[in-house]
Formats: structure tokens, sequence, C-alpha cells
């Protein structure tokens, strides 16, 4: 059924037939063109907001209870109370996200009373696809949220400050994530992609191509974080924990003994200011070129393993192999250029060099920062092949979605051949194809649609 306010707010009034009237607010997914595991570093990305949300419709109580309904039958019913100390649910748990929002806000706003709300969520941003379907619901939970309490946006928090408060507040169901997918949601502008920058966000509008179409393809991998994904996910951002530090502890042997390596961005914005060629040596010789074991890392950094394991690293598990600093780096440095380049492509109005760019962008996510799986890397072979510009994994990975960049000319020999030899050679089944082509268009920023309030 299509989502209208009608629906909506009927959906809400049969869900919790004694409430008052709802408001009703909605909040984008995205889809990240390229910039891939680089927030949680501080470095660039080049994501859009798109024509796919998630939709609330909200109504407060008189006490602190919290009533989640969702449309979809997959997502059960959950109640809890808003208190100083909202504890999570088990992992995975959907209402984990809300419960994110609404601890977020609590620890910035302070309020006198904890104030309750019901809830009905619909959407149609697929989940587990690498669209931030879960970001969305964070955002859209806390407009209704910030509007219980009586706050309003810009006047009370402005959404640059929202966007850094909720990167930090969506940590809460597990995720080491950056945050980026807060930033164009709460900030995204339609036909335009976001190039952000972190600590501190700044979002600059970027217009996109008028003619050519991004299309977004589902490998219908579902990439959930939760569990082995969730750990597999957190190995990124832990990763460059390390590397973090194994580069500050060369940068003080080549440059300054007092220098501070926050994040790696700061090699680029910092103080040190250096520049590609400049972060890629340094780089190359802080990393060994094979993989090493945390012993390693612990007597390059003349510190105990045991200090290590508990400083900030607890979480860490040792790949089978080790640890594969080098290419992990590389990563970082090589997407880092492709995005300013791809911005500059948007900017000349060239989809060739912005294809090209996502290609790479591909074959390193897959190839040095481990993050692609086979069926992803499968869509973007078959999408060259169909002669799509340029095609990418999107999100964190491990399957989910691509991105495809796709002339308007080849639009229908492109979705014919991934058709014939993707989704059909891998025997899904027909009303899966249908709904795993996603033909994206930009879209506004997170909003109130209807505020009774
Ligand atoms: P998705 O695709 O929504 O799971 C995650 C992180 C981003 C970013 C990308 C990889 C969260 C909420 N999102 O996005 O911050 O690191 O992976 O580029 O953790």
């Amino acid at each position: 059924m299509t989502i209208t306010l009608d629906n909506m707010l009927n959906g809400h009034r049969a869900a919790f037939p004694d409430a008052g009237p709802a408001s009703l607010c909605r909040a984008p997914g995205r889809v990240n063109l390229i910039g891939e595991h680089l927030d949680y570093n501080g470095l660039p990305v080049l994501p859009m907001a798109i024509d796919r949300a998630i939709y609330l419709a909200f109504s407060p109580r008189e006490d602190n209870l919290i009533q989640l309904r969702n449309q979809d039958r997959a997502f059960a019913p959950a109640d809890f109370r808003n208190t100083a100390a909202i504890e999570p649910s088990q992992r995975g748990a959907w209402e984990n996200y809300c419960k994110a929002a609404i601890v977020g806000l609590n620890a910035h706003f302070h309020p006198e009373r904890y104030a309750g709300m019901d809830l009905y969520v619909d959407g149609d941003i697929p989940s587990g696809a690498g669209l931030s379907s879960s970001s969305a619901l964070v955002v859209a939970t806390t407009l209704a949220y910030l509007s219980v309490l009586g706050k309003k946006m810009e006047q009370d928090i402005t959404r640059l400050e929202l966007a850094t408060l909720l990167a930090e507040a969506e940590q809460y169901v597990g995720t080491r994530g950056g945050g980026m997918d807060q930033a164009v949601i709460l900030l995204g502008r339609r036909n335009h992609a976001c190039m952000i920058h972190f600590f501190p966000l700044r979002v600059t509008h970027v217009p996109v191509f008028s003619d050519h179409a991004f299309v977004v393809c589902n490998s219908l991998v579902k990439a959930h974080k939760t569990g082995a994904m969730l750990e597999r996910y957190n190995e990124g951002p832990l990763t460059c924990r390390l590397l973090r530090a194994v580069i500050e502890q060369q940068a003080r042997e080549d440059y300054d003994d007092d220098l501070r390596i926050d994040r790696l961005a700061d090699l680029w914005y910092g103080p040190l200011g250096l520049t590609h060629e400049e972060a890629a040596y340094l780089i190359e010789r802080a990393t060994p070129d094979e993989a090493v074991g945390l012993a390693w890392i612990a007597q390059r950094l003349g510190a105990p393993e045991e200090t290590l394991r508990q400083d900030g690293f607890k979480e860490l598990v040792e790949p089978p192999g080790g640890f594969l600093l080098r290419t992990r780096a590389r990563h970082q440095i090589t997407e880092h250029q492709r995005v300013e380049a791809a911005r500059d492509c948007l900017l000349a109005d060239d989809p060739e060099g912005f294809g090209a760019a996502m290609y790479h962008s591909h074959w390193s996510c897959a190839e040095d920062y481990r993050v692609s799986c086979p069926e992803l890397d499968a869509m973007v072979h078959t999408a060259q092949a169909a002669g799509a510009m340029g095609a990418r994994m999107t999100g964190a990975g491990f399957g989910g979605c691509t991105v495809n960049l796709v002339a308007p000319e080849q639009l229908g020999r492109f979705q014919e051949t991934m058709h014939r030899q993707y989704y059909q050679n891998n025997g899904f089944p027909l009303d899966d194809i249908d709904s795993a082509f996603l033909p994206v268009r930009s879209a506004d920023w997170a909003d109130y649609m209807v505020q009774e309030r």
C-alpha cells in the first residue's frame, strides 16, 4: 500500500485509539555516491538523500511510556519507559534506534519531565540494504521527540548540532560508525549531493547530474548490522583506531615528538596539513607490507598488549590472518582522493569521470578494505557489461546494494542485463527482482509534514 498522510494518520488512530491528534514527520534514506568507510576517520564523503523515507505519526502522552508500532509486522510492537537511564533491548532489536534518539536528546536537553509518546512507523526504504533505514528511524524519532518536548529545530538546536549529536547517540545500538548518515538525512537537499566534512561537521551542497540516473540495485543479500555482521562492520573502525596509533607513532618520529593525531583525517586537515602524496608516504613507512598481530602493534607503540586491549579496543577481535594495516590505509588515502575528484566531476558535469571513480572505489572497497562480497562484485561486473558509466557497492557492505550511474539511453539495456545476468542466474524469485531496482532521486532533508502542536 502506498504511504499517504491519511494512511499514516489512520494507522496511528488504529494502533492508539485513545491517543489525541497525531503529528507527522519523515526522514529520508540515503545512498552514498562515493566515500565508503571514511566518515568514522573524519574524512569527507559524498552521499545524497533519496526519495524513500521512514514516516512517523506521533502523539504525546501524559505519562512516560513510549509505545512503538510498525505498519510492517516483521517489526514487533515495543513499549518502554522514558527514564534517566533507558536500557537497550537485545542487540538488533529495532526499538533500539528509537531509544538511541531519546537517550541522545535527554542527555542534551535534560528535560524536566521524561515525556512519553505513541509512535506509528511506516516506510519504503528496504532494510539491511545499506540505504540507512535505521539512521532514518533515529532521525524521525528525534523530530517526534523534539516536538513532544516543545523544542524547535534551528531555534533550540541547529540541524548541524543535531547531526553531530545523533552520530554519537546512534552508537547506543552497538555500531562504531561515523556521522555521514545522520548528516545527509538532516541536511540533504533535492537535486544535490552533500559533500560532508567532519570535526566540525560541514555540509556543502553539490548539484547532481540532471540527465544521468543513479540506479540502486539490491543484491538481495541482507546486511543487517547484528551479530557477526556487526562485528565485521566494527572491525573497520576499530582497525582504523590501531592504524591511527601506529601512524601517530611514525609521525612523531618523523616530525615532532609531541604531535597528536586524534583521527586519520588529522593528517590532511590538522596542523600537519599533508598533501595526499605526503600522507601516502608517511603511511607506507608506518605500516608493514604484511598482516600483523596485536603483539607487533603493541611493540611498535611501546605499550604492553594488555593495555592496548583495554585502551578502546575491548571489542576488537584479531582477524585469523592478523591486521592488514597497509591495505586498509591505502583505501583511506585513495578513496579520499576519489571523493574530491568525484565532487569536481559533479561540478564540471563530467559523468564519465564520476563513473570511473565509482568503479575504482568499488574495487578498493573489495580488495583493499575488504567489505564487499561475491554478489556485490558480480553485480558491479554485470553493470559494467551492461553499459553503466559507474557502479559500486554503497553503505557498509557485505551485502546490501550497489549504486549505478546510467545514461538515459542505456537504462533499458542496463536493467535487462542486470535482470538476466544477476537476478535470474542466481535464481531470485520475480517478486524480489521487481523490488530490487530502485531508480532513486535526490530528496530534501528530514522534516515535519503535519504538526499538531
Ligand atoms: P550503513 O550503510 O547505513 O550501514 C554505515 C555507517 C556509516 C558509514 C558506512 C560506510 C552507521 C549508522 N552507518 O552505514 O557511518 O561508516 O557504514 O561508509 O554506523
